[in-house]
């Protein structure tokens, strides 16, 4: 079976991310709905996998890895999702921007600048290349923003000007993340706020906005990815809705690899 073959190949490993991630939760999900018992999900983090990957794609090696788009790795290799017939991974989702219950009265400038933040996967992809091709994730911001003007003029248009309020943002570092939550931060800061920066886990990431000792996150995967992040504390923190449509996670393998469907690994 192709299953066995590409599992003796890699040694019946999938190569995960950080453990609180959502598509952690869906892979093991996936494992389960197409019974893989055989198959194991390896934690570590976003770069882990990343160096994983560049590794094995430079080798010809066979690689199975939890990947997402929009992502820089998609315009370095060629690379395809698996299908997923039993849709583990859920659907095409947008990302969301939630803040915390009374930024709007403390801070109206920011709120209405996160409120209007709104881009492409295409706009995300850029900030992510630059960033991959090894430059600084603020300048790579900079670089954006002073490009795309008028997509950012739509973003301030009638904010309010701050008068170096500090606004907390938090944020996991997952790649397109690290290119988010800069772009918004670079805006905020030529808005007249002055932008915290607090890199942290999933969990925290949104209990912080719940407990308002953050102000606002960028990084909400929703309807499925982050659903038992977003049940536990939507009644505590606002949802501004989605600032990108067109994410999709999945099981991500080279094309030079001859499976095309996650059912293909039983
Ligand atoms: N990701 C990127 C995250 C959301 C953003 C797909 C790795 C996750 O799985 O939680």
């Amino acid at each position: 079976k192709g299953g066995n073959r590409i599992g003796t190949q890699t040694d019946y490993k999938i190569i995960g991310i950080e453990p609180g991630a959502g598509i952690m939760a869906q892979s093991n999900k996936a494992i389960k709905d197409y019974q893989l018992d055989q198959w194991q999900l390896q934690e570590g983090s976003s770069a882990a996998m990343a160096a994983e990957l560049k590794k094995a794609y430079n080798q010809k090696k066979p690689i199975i890895v939890t990947g997402w788009s929009p992502h820089w790795m998609f315009s370095t290799y060629d690379l395809k999702f698996l299908e997923d017939p039993k849709k583990s991974f859920g659907a095409v989702e947008d990302i969301h921007t939630i803040v915390r219950k009374g930024l709007e009265q403390d801070a109206p400038g920011a709120y209405t600048i996160l409120d209007q933040f709104s881009w492409e996967p295409a706009d995300i992809e850029k900030v992510m290349v630059d960033i991959k091709d090894g430059t600084d994730p603020e300048k790579a911001a900079k670089k954006w923003t002073d490009a795309n003007k008028d997509k950012v003029g739509q973003w301030t248009n009638g904010a309010k000007a701050g008068n170096g309020e500090t606004i907390n943002l938090v944020y996991v570092a997952w790649d397109t993340e690290i290119a988010s939550t800069n772009v918004i931060a670079k805006v905020l800061e030529q808005n007249g706020f002055h932008v915290k920066l607090s890199q942290v886990e999933v969990g925290p990431m949104f209990a912080g906005v719940a407990n308002k000792s953050a102000d606002g996150m960028v990084s909400a995967w929703l309807p499925s990815t982050h659903a038992e992040y977003y049940k536990q504390y939507k009644n505590d923190f606002i949802d501004l809705g989605s600032n990108l449509h067109g994410t999709k996670n999945g099981l991500v393998v080279p094309k030079y690899m001859d499976i095309n469907s996650i059912e293909d690994l039983k």
